[in-house]
């Protein structure tokens, strides 16, 4: 009796500290937007307490829940002890707030069913925002309304895209699509997965997206919002394509980077450059997926689904016919003027993009051509997606329609499944013995450019998982990566801009710099931690990989936006929030 009023005597002076939303050594690492009722319920203690932890409501005023830290764990990248405070049997819905005898409280987080809900809405709305080629008004923009920038209807033909019917500087009109990421331009190669990645998530659950509305310009349409947001894309694409012979002009862009200017004043000459096997693959493989999820629309949109289908078999043909049309930025640039210096997302083995194509077009079609086209086990190792990476995008269409192969694949499921669960669990191996009880935590390699994307993405893979085989761990896998996005990592930070209490405020996206505004667009992932540093930028607060990350607009490396990271994340919070509101 007497121990536990000097207990609470302890954790009532904790009213007087504040939660640790600016100050950069907060010590509670938790999911800053909170847990679901029945879910799993874990903070990562940065700092030695006394041994207890606490759940007090969020005006602090009461003592809900109490529990004993477990640890310590050791972080294998920085050496630094953590302790876990485990409350997963508190179930009561509410905001609390997390207590440590002798630490800084955790801000006010949620216990309630759909509490991800927003944040995955926001990450889809912020496709909107990133839109080309149109003025977004205030009604569905807000505070980010801005006016109509870059109409993309007189671009260039890159030298190094001449062709007969289309020399050097003839004009072209690509207008429309999203821009890539914190800069001003169009990639098909990034687009590819980025499409898909929202695609597959409407083809795996079909009946929830047919009933969510987004706020944009298309709402009240017959197409779900989801597909809405996709078409605006997927009609850019389309203009990529040579009409001549098929092929895919690599991006549509400025030569050089533009500066931190507002987009309609990014006015620099923009370009399509040289045709490439992989955006002609990767343009193939989105646009054959794209034909099979509007067919059901063909009334709303009628012949779109045949043009889509039409387009992706000339590109695949084209890469057939071209296998070898690497994309090497530094050889354009030594043959042809302008030097083109902007993102390259070039591959040099392309054995993916095959397969992916062959995939969505065998799917499609059923034309089982396509399938035997390919080798579908290159190696015996599955790999994470990723915008260079793309032979696991191939997998799980062919997972997500296994009811309905054909002969020649069927032997292939068996295969494919084993491989996956092998892939699934070797991602999440020693997941226990991390600091963070993250899988991302589990190798160093993880933390590359974009390593919250690769978080995203392996969460997708656990969704996928879980899928096949129903396991219980694999949701809570998926979890743990979201829980790790939103806030149970060791900078501090929930990494989507806007959602949690603290959140990156000045990513490297020059719409958001130059908006004059002061938060950023909202529903945005930053890149996240990056030992490499590839900016330079002075200020990082440590070389070990999951804390090297700046909020800081210089920092391009750890701190910039992209559509891909956030289609992945897109996937993840929804695909979470439905498969765990379905319990
Ligand atoms: O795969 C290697 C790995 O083997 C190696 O250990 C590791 C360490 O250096 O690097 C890995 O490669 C990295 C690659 O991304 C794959 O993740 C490269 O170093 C890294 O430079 C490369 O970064 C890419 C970056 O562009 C620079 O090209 C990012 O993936 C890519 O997301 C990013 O995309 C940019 C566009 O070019 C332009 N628009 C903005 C966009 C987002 O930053
Ligand atoms: O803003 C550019 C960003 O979108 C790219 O990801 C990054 C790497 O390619 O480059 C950024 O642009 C910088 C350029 O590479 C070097 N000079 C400064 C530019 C703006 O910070």
């Amino acid at each position: 009796m007497a121990k536990s009023i000097i207990f609470h005597l302890l954790f009532a002076s904790l009213a007087l500290t504040s939660c640790s939303t600016q100050a950069p050594k907060g010590t509670i690492h938790l999911n800053q937007l909170g847990f679901y009722p029945k879910g799993p319920k874990i903070a990562i203690i940065s700092a030695e307490g006394d041994g207890a932890f606490s759940i007090f409501s969020a005006d602090l005023k009461k003592e809900v829940f109490r529990g004993q830290l477990k640890g310590p764990q050791t972080s294998s990248f920085s050496g630094k002890k953590t302790w876990i405070a485990d409350f997963s049997e508190f179930r009561e819905e509410g905001a609390y707030k997390l207590a440590v005898s002798g630490l800084d409280t955790s801000c006010a987080f949620e216990i309630k069913p759909a509490v991800h809900r927003q944040v995955a809405e926001a990450a889809l709305k912020a496709f909107y925002f990133q839109r080309m080629s149109t003025e977004l008004p205030e009604q569905y923009a807000g505070q980010w309304s801005r006016p109509f920038s870059h109409p993309d209807t007189s671009v260039l033909i890159h030298p190094s895209a001449a062709t007969e019917k289309r020399p050097a500087g003839t004009i072209i009109a690509s207008p429309g699509g999203w821009y890539d990421a914190g800069d001003y331009n169009k990639y098909i190669v990034n687009s590819g997965i980025t499409v898909s990645t929202l695609l597959s998530l409407y083809e795996d659950f079909p009946d929830y997206f047919d009933h969510l509305t987004i706020s944009i310009p298309e709402s009240g349409s017959a197409l779900p919002g989801l597909l809405d947001e996709a078409l605006w894309n997927l009609r850019w694409m389309l203009t990529m394509q040579d009409p001549d012979d098929g092929g895919v002009y690599h991006k549509c862009t400025t030569a050089g980077f533009e500066g931190f200017v507002p987009p309609q004043q990014a006015t620099s000459p923009r370009y399509v450059v040289q045709k490439s096997t992989q955006a002609s693959l990767d343009f193939a493989a989105t646009l054959a997926q794209a034909a099979r999820v509007f067919r059901k629309f063909e009334a709303e949109l009628p012949g779109f689904a045949d043009q889509c289908m039409n387009a992706a078999v000339k590109a695949w043909q084209w890469a057939k016919a071209n296998p070898a049309a690497l994309y090497d930025q530094q050889k354009i640039n030594e043959q042809f003027d302008p030097d083109i210096t902007t993102g390259a997302y070039g591959g040099r083995e392309l054995e993916d993009e095959f397969i992916w194509a062959a995939v969505e077009l065998y799917i499609t079609t059923g034309d089982e051509h396509y399938f035997k086209a390919v080798e579908l086990f290159p190696e015996e190792e599955i790999t994470l997606q990723s915008w260079g990476d793309v032979r696991t995008m191939a997998y799980y269409t062919l997972l997500r329609h296994a009811g309905s192969l054909t002969p020649a694949a069927q032997p292939a499921l068996f295969p494919l499944k084993k491989r996956f669960i092998s892939f699934a669990d070797g991602l999440a191996r020693n997941t226990e013995k991390t600091a963070y009880l993250a899988p991302m935590e589990n190798e160093a390699r993880n933390y590359v450019w974009g390593s919250n994307g690769v978080c995203a993405n392996q969460g997708m893979a656990f969704l996928y998982a879980c899928r096949l085989t129903n396991e219980e761990k694999f949701l809570d896998l998926a979890l743990a990566n979201l829980d790790y996005l939103l806030g149970r990592n060791p900078t501090g930070y929930s990494f989507v801009t806007g959602y949690g209490s603290r959140t990156p405020m000045h990513p490297h996206h020059r719409l958001s710099e130059t908006d004059g505004v002061e938060n950023p667009v909202p529903g945005l992932l930053v890149g996240g931690p990056n030992p490499h540093q590839q900016d330079k930028c002075p200020g990082y607060p440590s070389q070990v990989p999951d804390e090297s990350y700046l909020d800081d607009v210089c920092s391009y490396a750890s701190n910039e936006i992209a559509i891909n990271w956030n289609a992945a994340f897109v996937y993840l919070a929804f695909g979470v929030e439905i498969v765990r509101n379905n319990e």
